[in-house]
């Protein structure tokens, strides 16, 4: 395994519902590393570029519609296997399947409200992160636990 860095949005839903500081606490006490973080509104233009991959599918644009509808958190963690450990974390896409213990599984029921979005694989990080953050938005820092981990 690797360090790895991967993307975590927080939806409208999940902003509206004020689980915004949920979210991060369990990143952090998985032992993830929040790197950077921003809130926006996103426009039309940018959801569709994030969601391009489901153009053309019949819940396109209802999910395009809900994501513009408020305030969202975009976030980069760091860590051990990042993106499929915060995959593991936030659970299935539809909430019915996600296990209890998950983001889904513990805050929601209905698949286009599922509280969160994160990168499935290393391309879609890498994609993600460069559609809302530039490089030097992205902090390098050592907490105390790593300059142990590096100071034998
Ligand atoms: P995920 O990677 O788990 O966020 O899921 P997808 O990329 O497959 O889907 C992105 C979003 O599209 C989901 F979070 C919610 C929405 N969606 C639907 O509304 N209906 C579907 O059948 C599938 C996805």
């Amino acid at each position: 395994m690797s360090i790895q860095r991967t993307f975590v949005m927080i939806k409208p839903d999940g902003v509206a519902r004020r689980l915004i500081g949920e979210c991060i606490q369990r990143f952090e006490r998985r032992g993830l590393k929040l790197v950077a973080i921003k809130m926006q509104i996103l426009t039309r233009e940018k959801a569709e570029e994030h969601y391009q991959e489901h153009k053309g599918k019949e819940f396109y644009e209802s999910l395009i519609s809900f994501i513009t509808s408020g305030p969202t958190v975009q976030m980069v963690w760091e860590g051990e296997d990042a993106i499929n450990q915060v995959r593991n974390m936030i659970g299935n896409t539809n909430p019915l399947k996600s296990e209890p213990g998950t983001i889904r599984g513990d805050f929601a029921l209905i698949t286009q409200m599922n509280i969160v979005h994160a990168s499935d694989k290393t391309e879609s990080a890498e994609r993600e992160i460069a559609l809302y953050f530039s490089t030097g938005d992205i902090l390098q820092y050592k907490t105390d636990d790593e300059h142990w981990l590096t100071s034998k």
